[in-house]
């Protein structure tokens, strides 16, 4: 089985990248809809201060404000791993991200590495950082097979004038430092860590958090420097900023980014770098496909009698192995199903017009969920010859589980203002209503097809863009 990508940038990776990333939920776009990732919280302390991060809770870097995750020690973290490697046999990456930083905590982090690493030689396995403390552990990284590793830098600045804003102080070398001086150390050591991982192969991801009037207008220049050390993508996180989350920002009354000011950002960036668009800003114990949180069904009470042998056999190695090669073969004809489809931006249109098209999924690549049952959409760009993933909306509620007394309309308008089209399973005759008042048409017609190829016949069919397929 060809493991030929749908998404035309993979198409031109050397082959052993694109090895590395097929089966990765956030490095490979396509891979999203079908493998799932679980994070281990054990990484409890930091070793910086970010002005949107309550340490109350998990890290902001990698995670929704606002969350605090189940604690873990490394061999409760190993049994958890394993035990959802059993049940969920899609799961392809363990993650550690936090609820601290991963390289703050470096003993747990590497004990429960080399752990999984024995017992699961199949998962991939992924950390997350500020990078303060990444240049001495890149050996030890080699050393555990760790080969995706994210850095979250949200300024190139030398002068430390914007990291300054974002970063009152950081500890390093048991010394605390503050202001421009610290911002400087800590781009210094991101810079420094980044260059030395990709020298020694390991593929970076850089998250950056958009925080409008601060480094908004930076970001691009931030794109530019990751693409020139050889950062392979580029993750542009909308900050998330409300008082009740007790941050420095939230507290000051810094908003959180709009949907329309991470897509100009994004647009901005993607002149140099290839972005990551379908992040969710998972929890530091998240597990499952990514928009999707199963962590509630593992607590420790579920794995923690049993021993490694007994979890060893619940893993199931050649059972992952089976489940999964059904899973590649799904994805190769879905791949075939959407292929020529997914374009580049400036490729998408013959005229320049391109509409949003909004669809409900439950994953698998497929137009698989109700309406009234989402709590997030996914947002596509179609123009006449082509279609591009834009990003996902959430919602704080499904339509059919609003709060009382509210429209549960009114959110969902609010977070579609931009958007013409929805593709979903089914939807009520009410809300379709409702969305047509608003200009925007719902089609049940593309249920259970797969997305990008239903996206660009229902983007076609809707605006009167091309009659044919391109290719067909
Ligand atoms: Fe976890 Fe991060 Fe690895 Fe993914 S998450 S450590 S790279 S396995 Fe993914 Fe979640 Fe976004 Fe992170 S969607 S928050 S990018
Ligand atoms: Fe919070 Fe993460 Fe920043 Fe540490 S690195 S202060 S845990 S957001």
């Amino acid at each position: 089985m060809s493991c030929c990508s749908n998404n035309p940038a993979e198409n031109f990776m050397p082959e052993d990248i694109r090895q590395k990333i097929h089966n990765h939920p956030c490095y490979s776009e396509g891979a999203h809809h079908h493998y799932a990732r679980i994070h281990v919280a054990v990484a409890p302390a930091c070793n910086i201060q970010c002005n949107y991060c309550n340490r109350k809770y998990d890290c902001s870097n990698e995670s929704r404000p606002g969350v605090t995750s189940e604690r873990l020690t490394p061999k409760e973290a190993a049994k958890k791993v394993l035990f959802v490697g059993g049940e969920v046999q899609r799961l392809s990456v363990l993650g550690i991200a936090g609820p601290g930083d991963a390289l703050a905590n470096p003993q747990k982090t590497f004990e429960t590495f080399e752990l999984v690493r024995d017992y699961a030689p199949d998962l991939k396995l992924c950390l997350s950082t500020n990078g303060l403390e990444l240049p001495q552990y890149v050996d030890e990284m080699v050393k555990y097979n760790i080969d995706h590793v994210t850095v979250t830098i949200n300024s190139v600045d030398e002068t430390g004038e914007i990291g300054s804003q974002i970063y009152p102080w950081i500890f390093y070398n048991n010394k605390r430092y503050y202001g421009k001086e610290a911002a400087q150390i800590l781009l210094e050591r991101q810079l420094e860590g980044m260059k030395k991982c990709v020298e020694k192969g390991i593929l970076i991801k850089a998250n950056s958090v958009l925080i409008p009037g601060i480094n908004d207008k930076h970001l691009p220049e931030v794109s530019k420097k990751l693409k020139e050390i050889g950062v392979f993508l580029h993750n542009i996180m909308p900050i998330i900023s409300e008082p009740e989350h007790g941050t420095a920002f939230g507290l000051a009354g810094v908003p959180s980014a709009t949907d329309q000011q991470q897509m100009e950002v994004q647009e901005a960036c993607g002149m140099d770098m290839k972005l990551m668009q379908h992040c969710r800003q998972c929890r530091a114990d998240a597990v499952g496909l990514i928009g999707e949180d199963r962590g509630q069904e593992f607590t420790k009470a579920a794995f923690n009698e049993m021993n490694f042998d007994e979890l060893q056999t619940k893993y199931d190695l050649q059972g992952r192995q089976e489940a999964q090669a059904k899973i590649e073969k799904f994805r190769f004809f879905l791949d075939q199903a959407n292929e020529r489809v997914r374009k580049e931006k400036e490729e998408l249109s013959s005229d320049g017009n391109t509409v949003l098209v909004a669809v409900t999924t439950a994953g698998e690549g497929m137009i698989n969920q109700h309406f009234g049952s989402v709590r997030e959409f996914l947002i596509y760009e179609a123009g006449d010859k082509g279609i591009r993933f834009v990003h996902h909306r959430k919602l704080d509620y499904e339509y059919c589980a609003g709060p009382d007394g509210a429209n549960p309309m009114d959110p969902i308008l609010e977070k579609l203002k931009d958007v013409k089209l929805i593709l979903t399973a089914k939807i009520g005759g009410c809300p379709q209503d409702d969305l047509a008042k608003a200009g925007i048409a719902a089609d049940q017609s593309y249920a259970y097809e797969p997305i990008e190829v239903s996206v660009l016949k229902a983007a076609r069919k809707y605006f009167n863009l091309s009659e044919e397929m391109e290719g067909n």
